[in-house]
Order: structure tokens, then sequence, then C-alpha cells
């Protein structure tokens, strides 16, 4: 840097400082990560990977300013770190974009990376190692993602099942639930179908106990609202399979009806039993007047999906048939409804009026009998319910069972049942078997081929090439087959005719292992070697928004674990720390273009730097709430940064100790800062997560040590000089550009502040000159004294007794004890 833009005040300079130090650093590759040095202590840091929309917003600048300042902290502190950056690129934006703007999806994403990168995020100092870039739309990554696809099948984890789809009837073509509009397809706006299609399934229920498990086996920090997130997706859940024997006469009259209940101890409250429309034997066992209503209402139900089935009002149809209750024999109807969801426990109920809300809405609108069977207080007399009730209490109208508490009564009842062989205890899961295929064309081909004598199998060669220039003119799910050359092929190994699979995968799938490719983005022969998993994984620190930790981070954990089963992945989990953090709000709403509520990072930059932007988006939120936009904050980091320029150029001249001699008071107060400072940083940063705390110490630093720089003799600039040297090692990592003008500017360093040491000092520096005593009487306060902090307990305890708001309460009483604590307090005991 010239010398002569430290002269000049920093907001007329601080574009030209930043885009300096940004030079350099690329210049003499400051951010670079060998991943195979032989340093043992190492770090992965990773910001969850954005989508390139071509617009880098606040949510990314927040993410990865926080991954930001762990990774620059971390290599201060002697870490190896891995802090990279790739790009989630398929997705449904840019098959959108290229069907309006007819250019290839490809191009259009290339020119988003483009931008975000080097326009945009580049533009805000993060110290990403992009020789370990990745693009998950690109073959040498989706390669991989095919290969991964291919062990999931190799294991039995794949398989084919028809699925229900949002169909449009004009473009003929499967929407995703985003391009479903009220109702409508996003281009046609015409009702949407719902169709049954064969599709890709992967297992992921095979993992579920353990994705629950895992849960519990996480170290490090994990947020209890990102546990309980996931265990809300996973849902497990304990309770009991029962056998209703369906009474005859008619057709299946011998057959019984198997329920799922969580709540045996309402087991004698059952008034009704109703099946899912899906159930095999709903239409079966409808009388034989009731069957075409029955018919009728389980296909119309079977085609609504599941949110607005749970929510709806609650409709339902009479088989016109019964069961038989096991315990007390009573003759209970079936009903078929459309709350009652197939994929879920047995896909049939024991509706409990009384203990249920869902079944006490039912039964008002059927005119069933509500019976309670749990009383909120020991003795009460049962009243007529206006809602259901579904606390614990005491068992009522429940034979053996009356007067236990409900809870024990449970498990009592589910033993009863189950030695009677009535029913089975039972362990579900809400999480469903993973919905992979799309059918979209920009995405990872799913890697199969059919044919009619073979069936499906794996395709050879991977990749499977997703076609250029697509055609969309028949819609997006069509573009595959369109594409001249890729559906027809032969089987492997024959001359046979043979179809490749048009499918492409989910998204999700990209992501679900993007973290073990950075470790070895570039190689051709395999994803990602062992050695460098075992030495990396699990990551470290891995940030992102809490809306990830329902889908995106089941799939990273399921992944995770299976690579580790085939050997691949050194432990079960992926991640150490995982970092939630809050979005940027303005007007207390989220920003967004559609709402045009947006402060965009470019013009912030523009306007403020980007070490103002850092600073103020750590400053004040703590990690996991949301930010409030708010311009003065971040004119105060600006006037901050300012400050602490001057400071420094007024500082500039002359040498700066390595190794100060520390000999009056201000200098020993001044290196106290210094020690306070980057221990507590250091513990913020790399423990606490309080990032907003870590820059209220910059702050709180500065207020301390300008006045004693400015009232220094200067015999004492020297060790003031160090200081501030110093102090730019901690203000780099949330300040990277000023830190590093002036490191190499006002404080002569040679290289770049981020190959230098983090501070380190000796704590005993914190330690103040003197000290301040509380002094009680009896455990009251009556006053202090400051002394030296080395006096001894012989000296300050006389001084103690003698002082003026002391001495009173002394005076002609007789001293039984005095309890002194070094350095903090004495007490009189009379
Ligand atoms: C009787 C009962 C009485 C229930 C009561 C609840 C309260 P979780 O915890 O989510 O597993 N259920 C079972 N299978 C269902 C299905 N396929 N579709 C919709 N609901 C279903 O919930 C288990 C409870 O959800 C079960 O316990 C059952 O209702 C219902 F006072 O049985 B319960």
């Amino acid at each position: 840097m010239s010398a002569n833009l430290l002269s000049q005040p920093f907001r007329a300079i601080f574009t030209e400082v930043e885009e300096a130090a940004r030079s350099q650093w690329a210049a003499e590759k400051v951010d670079s990560c060998n991943l195979d040095s032989d340093n043992p202590k190492h770090r992965y840091v990773l910001g969850m990977f954005p989508y390139p929309s071509g617009n880098a917003h606040m949510g990314h600048v927040r993410v990865y300013t926080i991954s930001d300042v762990i990774a620059r902290v971390s290599r201060l502190r002697g870490y190896n770190v891995l802090h990279p950056l790739g790009w989630d690129a398929f997705g449904l934006p840019a098959e959108n974009a290229a069907i309006q703007n007819k250019v290839d999806p490809a191009v259009w994403t290339a020119e988003n990376i483009r931008k975000m990168k080097d326009e945009q995020l580049n533009r805000v100092g993060f110290s990403f190692d992009f020789d370990h870039e990745t693009n998950s739309a690109s073959p040498e990554y989706y390669k991989w993602t095919q290969w991964l696809f291919q062990e999931l099948y190799d294991y039995g984890l794949v398989y084919r099942a028809e699925g229900w789809v949002n169909w449009d009837p004009v473009d003929e073509t499967v929407l995703a639930n985003e391009q479903v509009i009220d109702g409508c397809g996003w281009r046609s706006g015409v009702p949407v179908e719902r169709r049954l299609l064969p599709q890709w399934y992967i297992r992921i229920t095979k993992y579920a106990q353990a994705l629950w498990d895992g849960l519990e086996s996480l170290k490090g920090h994990w947020s209890d609202e990102a546990i309980a997130v996931q265990r809300g997706w996973i849902g497990r859940s304990e309770g009991v399979e029962i056998d209703f024997p369906v009474v005859g006469p008619g057709e299946g009259g011998d057959q019984a009806i198997t329920v799922y209940t969580t709540r045996a101890d309402t087991l004698f409250g059952v008034t009704s039993i109703t099946l899912a429309p899906e159930h095999p034997l709903a239409v079966t066992l409808a009388s034989a007047q009731q069957k075409q209503a029955v018919a009728e209402y389980a296909e119309w139900a079977s085609g609504r999906g599941e949110v607005e089935r749970e929510s709806a009002e609650r409709t339902g149809v009479a088989l016109g048939r019964s069961c038989r209750h096991p315990l007390t024999g009573e003759v209970v109807p079936i009903y078929v409804s459309e709350y009652v969801l197939g994929g879920y426990g047995s896909g049939a109920i024991m509706n409990v009026p009384a203990h249920d809300a869902r079944d006490f809405s039912f039964a008002i609108s059927e005119g069933l009998p509500v019976k309670q069977v749990i009383l909120p207080q020991e003795g009460a007399a049962p009243v007529e319910l206006t809602e259901a009730y579904t606390d614990p209490g005491f068992m009522h109208g429940s034979g053996e069972f009356d007067g236990m508490r409900s809870d024990a009564a449970r498990q009592k009842i589910i033993d009863f049942v189950a030695e009677k062989g009535l029913g089975k205890r039972k362990v579900n899961f809400r999480l469903r078997d993973w919905l992979i295929s799309r059918q979209r064309f920009w995405g990872a081909p799913i890697p199969m081929i059919h044919s009619e004598k073979h069936g499906w199998g794996k395709a050879p060669d991977l990749p499977v090439m997703l076609p250029s220039n697509p055609d969309f003119s028949k819609g997006s799910g069509s573009a595959m087959a369109l594409a001249p050359g890729f559906v027809d092929t032969t089987w492997p190994g024959t001359d046979e005719p043979a179809r490749r699979e048009t499918d492409t995968m989910d998204t999700f799938m990209c992501s679900s292992w993007y973290a073990w490719r950075f470790l070895d983005a570039k190689n051709n022969e395999t994803p990602f070697s062992k050695n460098r998993a075992d030495k990396w994984m699990p990551i470290d620190y891995y940030v992102g928004g809490l809306e990830h930790a329902s889908q995106h981070l089941i799939y990273f954990r399921f992944i995770s674990r299976f690579l580790h089963d085939i050997g691949r992945n050194p432990e079960p989990e992926p991640v150490r720390n995982f970092l939630d953090n809050g979005m940027v709000r303005l007007g207390g709403a989220k920003m967004s273009k559609s709402k045009g509520n947006v402060v965009v990072p470019n013009e912030t930059i523009d306007k403020y730097g980007a070490d103002a932007l850092r600073l103020y988006i750590l400053a004040d939120t703590p990690l996991r709430r949301d930010i409030d936009w708010n311009d003065a904050g971040i004119e105060g980091k600006q006037r901050f940064l300012s400050q602490i320029w001057d400071l420094c150029s007024k500082l500039a001249d002359g040498a700066v100790p390595t190794a100060p001699d520390i000999k009056t008071p201000r200098e020993r107060a001044a290196m106290g800062e210094l020690a306070k400072l980057s221990i507590e940083v250091a513990a913020d940063i790399e423990e606490r997560r309080g990032f907003h705390n870590a820059v209220a110490r910059l702050h709180g630093f500065f207020g301390e040590v300008r006045p004693l720089v400015n009232a220094a003799d200067p015999a004492e600039l020297p060790v003031m000089r160090h200081v501030m040297a110093e102090f730019t090692k901690v203000l780099g990592s949330f300040a990277p550009h000023m830190a590093e003008a002036l490191w190499r500017g006002a404080f002569g360093g040679t290289g770049s502040v981020f190959l230098e040491s983090w501070p380190q000092l000796d704590p005993t520096f914190m330690e103040k000159d003197e000290v301040t005593y509380s002094i009680q009487v009896n455990g009251k306060l009556r006053g202090t004294i400051d002394v030296a902090a080395d006096a001894a307990e012989a000296d300050v305890v006389p001084i103690a007794r003698a002082h003026e708001k002391v001495a009173p309460h002394l005076e002609g009483k007789a001293e039984r004890r005095v309890i002194f604590v070094p350095k903090r307090l004495i007490n009189f005991v009379v």
C-alpha cells in the first residue's frame, strides 16, 4: 500500500484499500489450503453451499462471514483450514429461466456462477480456497452423484414404485410443488391433477433408527431447535398394534383390522375404527350398499395432498361393517376417512373421540359416541366434553385398570394385550422413503437403463451426460426424451436395445455428499480418497440456516452413515458443530426481491466497504437470532473503522518491537487489554459462538486503548505500536482488508497478516496493579478499598478495619473471625 493512503481519511479510500488487499491475497495465494499438509492441527469449516441464482444476498453474506471468521481465527491459531465454496447448481430456477429466455440452463448457470463469484461474493473478502471449488452441475461432479446412486442401488437401498405427482394436463408435464400455485400450474394456469407414476425411491427408512439415535451421539454444539426439527422429521413413536376382528357376515368377515396407537391407555374409549382411503380392505369390506360410496370417496381422497388431508374438515364414509373390541367385545362401526394416512402405521386407527382432537371432531360430524376413559382428577365424575381431553390423568371405565394413572396404565395395557396375543409393541417413524426422481431436465440423470428382456439395470460408463441445448418445446419433463440419441442405447455387453431413464435426481442428492467432494474436487478416479476423508471428516464447523435442518441435514446425515457403513467415511455423523444462523430482515420482513425490500450487498459495499458490512452483520445480534437491517448500524461500523485507521496512521512512524519491554503502568494496561482481547475473542469464536460478543470486544479494546495511546509518552510509543500491530491480527478475522492494509502499511509487515500467529499473551497482563476489596461486617457490605494487587493480608486487614464506613460497625464489638479472600473481600465476623 502506498504510504500516502495512510494519511488520508479512511472514508475516502476504503474501496482502494479493500481492492489492494484482495489483489495481494490472490497474488500471494494467502487462502490456499494444502489438504495433505502434515500439520496435525486441521479444521474443516463449511458454509452451506449456495444455489447460483446470480444474486448474492445478505443471507449469503451472513453465513459466509461467520464461516470466514472461524476459518481466519483458526488459521492464525495454527490450524490448517479447509474453507471451500462450491455451487448447488442444479434445480428449477435455471430450468425456468432457460424455458423463458431460450438459453441452455448450463450457459445460464455458468454465467450466474461467474457473477456471484467474481463480482459479488469475492468483494466481501471471504478466504475461500477456490482450488477446491465444486459445481454439482458439472459432469466431473455429477458423475459421482450417479456413482453414489448406483452404490445405494447395489446395497439394496434403491427401488422403484408408484408415487403421486402433480400433473399439468396442458403442458403434459410433472410439476414440482413450488410450481403449483393455488392448485394450478404456474405456466398453464389450469388446475393440476394428481397422477400415479413410477418413481425411484431411496430406502432412507432403513436408517430411521440410526438417524434418530445419532442425534443422541452428537457431542459438539447443535442447538436444541436443530435437534428438535430433526426429531420431528424422523418422528419416532413407540406404540402398539392391536387387532380388531371384523364382524361377519360379508366379505372378509374372518379378518381383523390392525390399528396402530401410541395411546393404549385409551383403548376402552374406542367408539369406531377408521381406515385410510388407501387401506387394502376399505373397499373389500364395505357392505354392498356402501361399496360405491366408499370406492368413490377413497379415490377422491387418495389423490389429495397429505397436508391438505390432515388439515381439512373431517369427512368420511361408513363402510356399513363393524369390528369387535378385543377387550370389551363391544361392536364398533368402521369408517374410511382421509385424515388417516395410508403410508403411516398400519393405515388404520382406533377412534377415541374423548381423548384425541381429530377423533373428537370426526365423532361430532358422524354422530359417534364420546366415551371418556381418562379423568383429570382421581375419583372425579365424567362430564360432557366440549373438546378432547388430551392430558394424562386417572383411568375410568377401563375394567381392572380403573383408578390407575394413565401413563402407567398405558404400559400395563400394552403388556396385557401382548400377553393375550391381541397385539404387539411397535415402533413407527414418520420418515418416509426418499422419492428421488424428478421428471425434469436440469438435474443429474438417474443412471439406469431398462430393457424388455432384462428389466432395470445400472447404466455403464458414468457419467450419463446431460444433453446440451435441450428442447423445451414440450415442457421440461420431455426435454430429455427429445434429446437426439439420449434415450436409445443397448444393454451392457450385448447389442440388444435398451432405454435410458429420462428422470433426473432430486437436487438434495447432489448436496447430500458435497462435503466429501471438497476434499478431492479434482479426482477423476474416485469420488474422494479415503485418506482425505479420514483426515478431514467430520466437518468441524458447519454453518447454515435452520430451514435446512429438516431435509438437507437428514439426507446429509443419512449419506454420511451410508458412506461410513461402506467404509469410506471415518465416522457415522458428518458434522461436529452445527451453527444455525438467523436470517437478515428489513422492516421486520424477510428480505425478498418480490417484496422489494432487499439491501444489495454490492451496493452496501460501494457505500460503506466490505469490512463495515462484515462487522455490522456480526455485531449486536446473537448467532441464532434474526437481524433487522438498519443503516445507522453499518454507519457506526464505518466510523469505528475510521477511528482505528486514524489512530494507527498516527502511530505508523517508528519501529514496532516484537518482544517489548513493559515498564510503565500505561504500557501494562495496554498489554492487559490486548491479552484480554485475544483470549476472549478466541473463546468467543471457537467455543461460545459469540460472534456479536467478539465484535463488542473489538470496540471495548479500542475504547480502552485509544486514550492510552493518545496519552503515551514518546518512550511508550513502541509498546503502543506493538499493541496495535497485534490488534490488527485479531481485527483481521472480522475486517480483513483494513487489517491487511494496516499490518503492511502502518506496522511494517512484509507478508500477509494472515500468515502471522494469533497474539499469545501472558494472562498475568490482565491482572490489575490495583485491586478493589469489598469490606463486609457480618456479611453486609460496608465499604471498599483499592490496594496494590500484591498487598498481603497483614497489610490489607488493618486498612479495612480503619475504613471510615467500617470502623463504626466494629466499635465496641468482639471480633470473632476475619475472612480474607485474596484480591476480593474481607469479612469481619463480630
Ligand atoms: C388412539 C389414540 C387416542 C391416539 C388418543 C392418539 C390419541 P404418532 O405419535 O405420530 O405416531 N394414527 C396412527 N396411525 C395413523 C395414520 N395412518 N394416520 C393418521 N393417524 C394415525 O401418532 C400416533 C397416533 O396417531 C395413534 O395413536 C393414532 O391415534 C394416530 F387419545 O390411537 B392414536
